[in-house]
């Protein structure tokens, strides 16, 4: 892993509709973050929070299906350059969410930088929709379809380019509630899910290892996007779509580790934290506290 660590919040609340995760970042740097990295040896550049355009008051405004297209979409074009000059500055690119459209514009400024870049969708949800199959017209339901190429031009085309990623370089892992165009997309594309169904059966050390195994020849980089409602409810409440029976908190400790040692991950995120819902900071305190084994607090 790289010594340097580019810090960039991400104030975006634009994505659902509830209020409260654009205070993510706040929330996770005042449980500490720049202190427990400091700690451990690296480098830190804060690049401090994306600017994200307010859309006006009776807005949340659909537009062909999608809530509040051009704030998400201009957040987004904003960050991905933020990201890119993390990069280009040699240091490691951790994102600090907001709600988890940011992954679009996190991916758009990473993936130009990798030919072959792999992701681990950490997350009880596989915000694989698109306008066509949301429930919802919730952007933060539809990142990881859009970094595949699918969905609006606004969205799929930032950066410039449209493919972000593979499907058979995508890993979703903790996933209990998929939608049914989300689903078929899994099937269409063969894309790798272990479900909660997975990790019960096969247990978080399997899991991971076989992650590794299957990203590890094919992939020259890995961005782990990790959504904090992956967790259960009970570990990290401060999140707008909880979902029950979700990863515990040794087992995702476990599978930070774990990534950790396989000296895989390359950039990082960690969204959906809302301080509005939480209790005392716990789900911020938790996503410091994952970071702390991602990036190797048990070895230090
Ligand atoms: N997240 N599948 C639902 C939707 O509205 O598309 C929920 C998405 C949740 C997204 O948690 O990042
Ligand atoms: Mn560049
Ligand atoms: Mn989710
Ligand atoms: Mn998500």
């Amino acid at each position: 892993m790289k010594t340097k660590l580019g810090i960039i919040g991400v104030p975006m609340d634009l994505g659902q509709l509830r209020r409260g995760v654009n205070m993510g970042p706040s929330a996770i740097r005042y449980a500490g973050v720049i202190e427990r990295l400091e700690k451990l040896g690296y480098i830190i550049d804060d690049y401090g929070d994306v600017d994200i355009p307010t859309p006006d008051r009776k807005s949340n405004q659909m537009q062909d299906g999608l809530r509040n297209l051009n704030e998400v979409a201009e957040g987004n074009r904003r960050l991905a350059e933020k990201v890119e000059r993390i990069i280009e500055g040699d240091a490691f690119p951790l994102i600090l969410g907001g709600d988890h459209s940011i992954a679009i514009g996190s991916l758009a400024g990473i993936a130009r930088h990798y030919s072959n870049l792999g992701v681990i969708w950490y997350d009880a949800h596989g915000d694989l929709n698109t306008s066509d199959t949301s429930p919802s017209g919730n952007i933060h339901g539809m990142p990881l379809a859009v970094s595949l190429g699918l969905g609006h031009d606004d969205l799929t085309m930032i950066g410039g380019y449209r493919e972000k990623i593979k499907p058979e370089n995508i890993v979703i892992i903790g996933a209990r509630s998929l939608d049914s165009g989300e689903k078929e997309l899994i099937r269409e594309r063969g894309i790798k899910v272990f479900s909660m169904h997975e990790v019960d059966r096969m247990g978080m050390t399997a899991v991971i290892q076989e992650t590794i195994q299957y990203l590890k020849e094919k992939t020259d980089g890995v961005h782990l996007s990790l959504d904090l409602d992956g967790l259960d409810p009970n570990e990290a409440p401060g999140v707008g779509t909880p979902v029950v029976g979700g990863l515990s908190y040794r087992e995702s400790h476990l599978a930070m580790e774990m990534l950790q040692e396989a000296g895989m991950i390359t950039s990082a995120e960690f969204v959906e934290v809302n301080p509005i819902l939480d209790e005392k900071n716990k789900t911020a305190t938790l996503a410091v506290e994952l970071m702390g084994s991602l990036f190797g607090e048990k070895l230090k």
